[in-house]
């Protein structure tokens, strides 16, 4: 994950960035996600928002990416998060007027699936005679809600989701969007809940089969991942408001980790959270200060995504005004 602390200098990070680009395995499809993602951006930024200004766009990133360890992928190095923030947080900016490219690993939580079963499928439809389906009645509200909320925001072109799996499309699907979000300038927003893999196998340098265990212990070299935050802030999406997070599990060295990220990459903000506590509470790092922001406890179905959320889009808003100056 995002460790903050990496020592290379700006030559050595830039060739290491045009190394992971170049040996990547190309992104599958990539014109049409760059079209996709254009004519989002675009038909965005036509419509008026009710602010007088015209309408935000925030690429939300959400869930884990994986490291391969085969070309023709059996094993591949993962990591815990659910994808619940960036979910959770797409629909509140959607709430609140933004489209939101979601840019989500591949079977994480999705926006508006929330207050639905683990199984919706088999858990809320129920068999209705022979030949049709229809919802259960313990499921009807949260079914209805989900449908006409996901339609809603579909429809109004407010959410856009991309799926990825590996370290390799995530990062070049990351550096398409933001070059298409450039054009916005300050009314693009970065909110980077993923948690990106810290470490992974360089494609040339990888096995192309199954690896075998006949062989005895495995002795694997794993590279750093170029730090991409350095280069989304300076040349794809240099006036864009930037929010990274930074989770730990040692709370001792939470804040520090999150205050260097703030400075060395220049983000906007920098959220820091714990593993055990994600959902309780966060710290907002910004150059100004630290905001703590929780989870209203009085109120059974709250998150801290709402006061969270909130926070960031007031920080955003007196961005925009500074920078249109
Ligand atoms: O996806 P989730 O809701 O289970 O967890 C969210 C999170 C902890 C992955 C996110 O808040 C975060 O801190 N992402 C960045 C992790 C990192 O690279 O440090």
């Amino acid at each position: 994950m995002e460790s903050g602390d990496g020592a290379l200098s700006a030559t050595s990070l830039d060739e290491s960035i045009t190394s992971f680009f170049t040996s990547a395995p190309p992104l599958k499809e990539s014109d049409n996600l760059r079209e996709r993602v254009m004519e989002f951006v675009e038909l965005n930024s036509t419509i008026a928002a009710g602010d007088g200004g015209h309408r935000k766009v925030v690429c939300v990133t959400s869930g884990g990416t994986t490291v391969p360890l085969e070309q023709r992928c059996v094993r591949y190095i993962d990591n815990f998060s659910s994808g619940h923030r960036g979910a959770t947080s797409a629909e509140y900016f959607v709430k609140a007027g933004y489209a939101v490219v979601f840019l989500h690993r591949r079977g994480t939580i999705m926006p508006y699936t929330r207050s639905l079963p683990e199984d919706p499928l088999l858990e809320c439809l129920e068999l209705d005679g022979d030949s049709s389906i229809r919802v259960r009645q313990s499921c009807s509200d949260a079914v209805k809600k989900s449908i006409s909320d996901h339609h809603a925001a579909v429809a109004g072109n407010l959410l856009l989701k991309l799926p990825f799996t590996t370290i390799f499309e995530y990062l070049q699907m990351l550096q398409i969007i933001a070059k298409a979000m450039k054009p916005l300038g300050p009314l693009a927003m970065f909110y980077l809940a993923a948690a990106v893999s810290d470490f992974y196998v360089p494609w040339q340098t990888m096995a192309e089969h199954k690896i075998q265990s006949a062989s005895g212990p495995l002795d694997m070299r794993l590279v750093q991942v170029p730090k991409m935050l350095a280069i989304l802030r300076k040349e794809w999406a240099p006036l864009a408001f930037c929010i990274s997070f930074k989770l730990e599990t040692d709370s001792k060295i939470l804040l520090e980790k999150a205050d260097m990220a703030l400075r060395k990459y220049k983000m906007h903000m920098v959220i820091a959270n714990e593993l055990l506590t994600r959902k309780e509470e966060v710290t907002v790092v910004t150059v100004d200060g630290k905001i703590p922001v929780y989870r209203d406890k009085s109120q059974p179905d709250s998150d801290v995504e709402q006061p969270l959320t909130e926070l960031i889009r007031n920080k955003h808003s007196t961005y925009i005004k500074n920078t249109n100056r």
